[in-house]
């Protein structure tokens, strides 16, 4: 039997779901940066959350000492409509690296403990390193919904978490991704 894609689930009290779209359009408490470990801005979305965000955020992230990769600081979100921004550092892919996919998970589980640890309860992700960092889509679509999904059932403190994707074929490898979850956690995890 065809089981339907899904694009929202309900992990204990949270909602995960994937979404086409403009990351800096989302009204959340916190949207994740997909930046460099200078932390100085760059392309892609991040080059597109320092304009929305107007130049107080590079102001801000000057004094951060920049990021190591696989971990994730927070600043104001100034002119964006989420209050913050948690800026996060993915991995340059390297096949066969085996710490490459740690880092990636990592990106994730830290973005997601800032958030806890200030409070913030609805967290807007991009799809972190397959830009121009290179990381395949069909290897990385699995790592972030797996890592966002164990930190939760661990830990409970979350409303919302929405994936913001930016291109069709992005959506459809965190759908499947998603999708083949589910299957193998229709436990836990409840399509809605
Ligand atoms: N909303 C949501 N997703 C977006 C947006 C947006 N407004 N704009 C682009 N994307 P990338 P990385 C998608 O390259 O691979 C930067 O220069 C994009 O289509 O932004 O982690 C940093 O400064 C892709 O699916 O991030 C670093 O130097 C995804 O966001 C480097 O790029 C990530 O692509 C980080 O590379």
């Amino acid at each position: 039997m065809m089981t339907p894609m899904s694009h929202r689930v309900q992990v204990k009290n949270t909602i995960v779901e994937l979404l086409e779209g403009d990351i800096t359009k989302q009204d959340v408490g916190a949207i994740v940066n997909a930046a460099n470990s200078s932390l100085l801005g760059g392309g892609g979305v991040d080059g597109a959350i320092h304009r929305a965000a107007g130049p107080e955020l590079l102001a801000e992230t000057k004094t951060l000492g920049g990021c190591q990769t696989g971990d994730a600081k927070l600043t104001g979100g100034y002119k964006l409509k989420a209050q913050y921004v948690i800026h996060t550092v993915g991995p340059i892919y390297q096949a066969h690296d085996p710490l490459v996919p740690k880092q990636l998970a990592s990106a994730y589980r830290r973005s997601l403990e800032v958030a806890e640890a200030n409070g913030i309860r609805t967290i807007a992700f991009p799809s972190i390193s397959t830009g121009a960092y290179g990381y395949p889509l069909k290897e990385a679509a699995p790592i972030a919904l797996k890592t966002v999904i164990d930190t939760i059932r661990e830990r409970d403190s979350f409303d919302r978490i929405r994936f913001v994707l930016f291109d069709p074929q992005t959506v459809e490898a965190y759908t499947r991704a998603l999708d083949q979850l589910t299957q193998l956690h229709s436990d836990s995890l409840k399509p809605i």
